[in-house]
């Protein structure tokens, strides 16, 4: 039977963190893979889902849903399993931080690894340094609120909606720059080095790494 959710989707793309959390609930879904060289992006009809032209982007029951973090708030909202709902313990931590990653962390990285995109290349080099170090700071903010506060939302027990968000920015942020002294490094943030190395072992983070072909360890030590 067809699942009323359908993800658009490319392998390691950011509908990836949209694919981990949807294995995670064990919900029923269906993919639609898309092709950017046949024009799908700026297709009307999938201009028409997002108007923005980019994934993730997913079909829901109530409509159609653009934005990583929308949608990982609408699937915790309706199935719970991602983090703190309305009235349970500690979900304005939750909400703080799932935004701080989605607003502040995530542009952070794409600063990081497309550079040229805002900078222009001649000075591509200087952005993604600045962006580096951007990166740095907010992950010594995480792995602080980690230490500090042991959420059960960002655990080694249940790695939750900002778990599936920060394994594939790392991930980019690891494995895409070409120069290696531009990678990012989990070395300095242990704490967050372990939610995501128990993350990478789980069912669904492995079910998700053998079909989108992520690797052995696609968090902690991704290859490209
Ligand atoms: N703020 C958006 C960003 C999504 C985004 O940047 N998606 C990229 C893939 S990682 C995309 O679809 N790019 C389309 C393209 O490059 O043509 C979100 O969180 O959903």
């Amino acid at each position: 039977m067809t699942s009323p959710l359908t993800l658009y989707h490319i392998p390691d793309w950011a509908s990836s963190i949209i694919h981990l959390a949807l294995e995670e609930i064990g919900v029923p879904f269906q993919i639609r893979l898309m092709d950017r060289d046949e024009g799908d992006f700026s297709a009307p009809w999938f201009r028409a889902i997002n108007p923005q032209g980019l994934i993730p982007a997913m079909e829901t029951p109530d409509g159609p849903m653009f934005e990583t973090v929308a949608i990982l708030l609408w699937l915790n909202e309706s199935f719970g399993g991602l983090g703190p709902r309305q009235g349970e313990p500690d979900r304005a931590a939750f909400l703080s931080w799932l935004s701080f990653v989605s607003n502040t962390l995530h542009p952070t990285v794409m600063d990081m690894i497309h550079p040229e995109r805002l900078a222009g290349e001649a000075a591509a080099a200087q952005m993604a340094a600045a962006a580096l170090e951007r990166l740095n700071i907010q992950c010594s903010l995480i792995e602080t609120m980690l230490t500090e506060q042991r959420p059960d939302w960002l655990s080694s027990a249940s790695s939750g909606a900002l778990g599936h968000y920060l394994g594939i920015l790392f991930r980019w942020a690891i494995y895409l720059p070409k120069d290696p002294e531009m990678r990012f490094s989990l070395r300095p943030f242990p704490a967050l080095r372990s939610v995501l190395a128990a993350h990478e072992t789980s069912p669904a983070a492995r079910k998700v790494a053998e079909a989108d072909a992520l690797g052995p360890t696609p968090f902690t030590a991704p290859q490209g």
